[in-house]
């Protein structure tokens, strides 16, 4: 085990993936807030064979299966909880987790219809307590129309809960792929898609009781952390020129610099962390609804790592559960998902979670002196410090207003 996780060690050093240390950023001054309307939001129209195509017809395709206004029947008195990227890893065990709690139906918002149905009945999803939805988080047009589908399908009862957790991680291209809008894939997958699904159901989720949105965030977006700090790239929004300019083909990076796949990611989830701030600052107070982010853990086996290499998907779980301790099943990251949406402590707005689990000491940098776990299996939740790069309210307010822009809404 030991030359195991040694030659891990070695091999990620090899690869530069170890960075020099950096202090955290210096606070910067609070911004305004400001106060808008749910503009911008889409008719409904209960018209579920009828969605539109684009160009590349690359994801659409009629559900005949799906039940149009009859969906508010089956939702029954359970509470409706919308789950991006359902199909796999955290998403899935999150959305198996609520379904046989009985007191949620779940919509599995996915690229795959048809893989979602299989994992659901492979998992033993209870029948009639869930549904498969195509969302396609690369192309806007697709998340138009789930909003369209979803709303049909739920026959005006409110939306409960939204819990944008699909993402790419795209390490090792050495070009930029594309959205077919023209975004860089990690921020246009990870961020702008789930920035206008969001701003598309807020008005659903206004009408519910007790609403909450969790965007699923990460260690790795955090440089006061060691996964995030110590390990190179790290995340870094930089100017934000960018985003600025719409992040559209030949732009890669929200910083404007040349592409980089593995900081994409992390800048991605800087940014889904940061329109949480944004959602509780601008929104929590005037519809109730309460937003959070949060870390489930490094939950190494899932299909996230689908592009590094063979020897890293066998070490990196063997080094994340016996050197960081940072280790987390995928069950046990869904319960922690869906303790967010369902447990009374998680009522509060704006906060990103974690679980004290693991090693001590060397998860968190600890801002208030304690020690703090690796996210690893075990520990109670707590209220986690996001780095002040992360909690920046002046730059969460560009990166809003610049998606707002990239996304057409305004
Ligand atoms: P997975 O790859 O297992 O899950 C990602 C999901 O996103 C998949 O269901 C995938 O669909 C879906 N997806 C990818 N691209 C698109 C798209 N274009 N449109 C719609 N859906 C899409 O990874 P994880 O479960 O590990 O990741 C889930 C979340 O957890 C992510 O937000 C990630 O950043 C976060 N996270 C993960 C950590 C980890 O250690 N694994 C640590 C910290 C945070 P499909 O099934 O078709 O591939
Ligand atoms: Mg990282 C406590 C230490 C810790 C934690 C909690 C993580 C989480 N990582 C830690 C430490 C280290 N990692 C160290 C010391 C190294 C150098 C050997 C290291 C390396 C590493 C790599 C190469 N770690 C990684 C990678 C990835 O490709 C993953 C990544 O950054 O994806 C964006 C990753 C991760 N480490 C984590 C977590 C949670 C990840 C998955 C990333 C995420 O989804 O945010």
């Amino acid at each position: 085990m030991m030359r195991l996780v040694t030659l891990f060690l070695a091999a990620s050093s090899a690869a530069g993936f170890l960075a020099p240390l950096r202090q955290p950023q210096s606070a910067v001054s609070s911004a305004s807030t400001i106060l808008s309307p749910l503009t911008s939001l889409q008719a409904a129209s209960p018209v579920l064979d009828q969605v539109t195509t684009t160009p590349q017809k690359i994801y659409l395709k009629k559900d005949k299966e799906l039940p149009k206004v009859l969906g508010g029947l089956k939702i029954g008195l359970r509470e409706l909880v919308v789950i991006t990227g359902a199909s796999s890893g955290l998403g899935l065990a999150t959305a198996v987790e609520l379904s046989k709690s009985g007191k949620y139906f779940v919509v599995m918002a996915v690229r795959d219809v048809e893989k979602a149905k299989k994992v659901a009945k492979e998992r033993g999803m209870p029948d009639g307590s869930y549904v498969a939805m195509k969302l396609e988080l690369a192309n806007l047009e697709s998340v138009r129309d789930f909003v369209t589908n979803l709303k049909a399908f739920k026959a005006g009862r409110p939306l409960n809960h939204l819990i944008c957790n699909a993402a790419v991680y795209l390490p090792t291209d050495p070009k930029p792929q594309f959205t077919d809008d023209g975004f860089e894939m990690s921020m246009g997958v990870n961020h702008l898609g789930h920035f206008l699904l969001v701003n598309l159901l807020l008005e659903d989720m206004a009408k519910a009781k007790n609403a909450r949105c969790c965007i699923v965030g990460s260690i790795t977006g955090n440089t006061n952390t060691v996964g995030g700090g110590l390990v190179y790239p790290q995340a870094d929004l930089g100017n934000l020129s960018g985003l600025e300019k719409g992040m559209k083909q030949p732009i890669t990076m929200a910083d404007g610099k040349p592409f980089f796949g593995a900081k994409a990611y992390k800048d991605s989830k800087v940014c889904n962390m940061m329109t949480v701030a944004e959602l509780n600052r601008r929104y929590h107070k005037d519809t109730g609804i309460v937003f959070s982010s949060m870390y489930p853990g490094c939950i190494a086996e899932t299909a996230l790592f689908r592009e590094k290499r063979t020897w890293f998907r066998k070490l990196f779980p063997l080094f994340m559960k016996y050197v960081t301790g940072g280790y987390v099943s995928e069950e046990e990251a869904g319960e922690r998902l869906a303790q967010v949406i369902s447990d009374p402590r998680c009522n509060k707005s704006g906060v990103y979670w974690s679980w004290n689990g693991g090693a001590q000491t060397v998860g968190y940098w600890s801002p208030d002196g304690k020690p703090r776990g690796a996210g690893g299996s075990g520990g109670e939740i707590f209220e986690n410090q996001q780095s002040d790069a992360v909690r920046n309210p002046v730059v969460a307010k560009k990166v809003w207003e610049f998606s707002k822009k990239a996304v057409g809404l305004s």
